[in-house]
């Protein structure tokens, strides 16, 4: 009844942002996003019939509130399917800070689905660990796959919604070198943020009628091998998704002045011939897309921009993977 998983984090180039059904936890848009090497979580989850209840340690802290809760909801879920009565104990480990933007949780509920139905008996299914994923973090139905991967809209009470994968790791040897530019948790969690956007942003409406043709520009981009097509409608969905969260009441501005001086790094390095594209989550980081020879000059250009701590260099990553112990 013992489980170990790992995932990784991935990143949207087209953005999920707002929910189609909140109880169902369904995307109201289509996402696309690419799985990161080295962004991993590593999880173990052991039922245990002597607990009295579902213990929860993140990167070694006892976990308490909110983030207990959203563990132990998944866990009813694996529970149900698998008609097992235990408590679990359940260890995970970030190799990057968490709830910070860079998609902690993405890589914390795949891993936490893969393991916990594992070791609750079940067959490793890749389909079905997304959709238990999909029900804790929408995102983290896609870290469940390697390389690029589709969350495709839902639709009101439906139940299966499960991420599709595209193309594997191999499929486009792209590189992501990550801006982080604070550390520490975000104010606003995207759960709340998406809610908040919902009930108050004038674009709300506008954002979730155009995300589904910017979607699909990224898709054709990616088809395409084209990174300049790619990159481009992955900023546009970048900035329609940040537009539409800033509008809310009160407002939700992801942004430091280091996020927009990273973004006008990335237009400086364009504009001398070096293709780079860049995007931002519910968070400060930017995470700018180029070819694997232009890495190099990449980091080099981000280190050097005011508000950068550090940068983190990923390339496609494969799928979650799961052994039981
Ligand atoms: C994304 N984000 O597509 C977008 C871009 C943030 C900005 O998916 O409420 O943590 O748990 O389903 O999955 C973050 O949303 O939200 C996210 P819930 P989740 O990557």
């Amino acid at each position: 009844m013992k489980a170990t998983a790992r995932a990784f984090a991935n990143v949207a180039l087209a953005k999920y942002w707002g929910k189609a059904d909140v109880r169902e936890n369904l995307p109201a848009v289509p996402s696309l996003s690419l799985t990161l090497d080295p962004l991993a979580t590593t999880t173990t989850v052991a039922f245990d019939g002597a607990l009295k209840g579902d213990e929860a340690t993140l990167n070694g802290e006892i976990a308490a509130g909110r983030p207990l809760a959203r563990i132990v909801k998944l866990l009813d879920d694996v529970r149900a399917e698998a008609g097992v009565s235990s408590f679990a104990r359940v260890e995970t480990n970030n190799s990057f800070p968490t709830a910070a933007g860079l998609a902690s949780s993405a890589s914390g509920f795949a891993a936490l689905a893969c393991a916990a139905r594992v070791a609750a008996g079940l067959p490793h299914d890749p389909r079905r660990a997304s959709i238990t994923a999909r029900r804790a973090s929408a995102s983290a139905a896609r870290s469940i796959y390697g390389g690029f991967v589709i969350l495709p809209a839902g639709h009101k009470g439906e139940r299966e919604l499960a991420a599709m994968p595209l193309f594997a790791a191999d499929a486009w040897d792209l590189r992501v070198v990550a801006a982080v530019v604070a550390e520490g948790e975000k104010d606003v969690s995207s759960t709340r943020g998406m809610e908040l956007s919902a009930q108050t942003s004038p674009y709300y409406d506008g954002w979730v009628g155009q995300a589904p043709i910017t979607f699909e520009r990224v898709l054709e981009g990616v088809r395409a091998r084209d990174l300049e097509l790619t990159g481009s409608a992955m900023e546009a969905s970048t900035f329609a998704m940040h537009a539409c969260a800033m509008a809310s009441e009160p407002s939700l501005v992801y942004f430091r002045p280091a996020t927009l001086a990273v973004y006008e790094t990335v237009r400086a390095l364009r504009k001398r011939g070096t293709g780079a594209w860049a995007t931002s989550d519910a968070g400060p980081h930017v995470k700018v897309f180029c070819e694997a020879a232009d890495v190099a000059n990449v980091e080099a250009a981000l280190r050097e921009t005011p508000g950068v701590l550090r940068t983190i260099l990923a390339r496609p990553g494969g799928p979650a993977t799961v052994e039981a112990e």
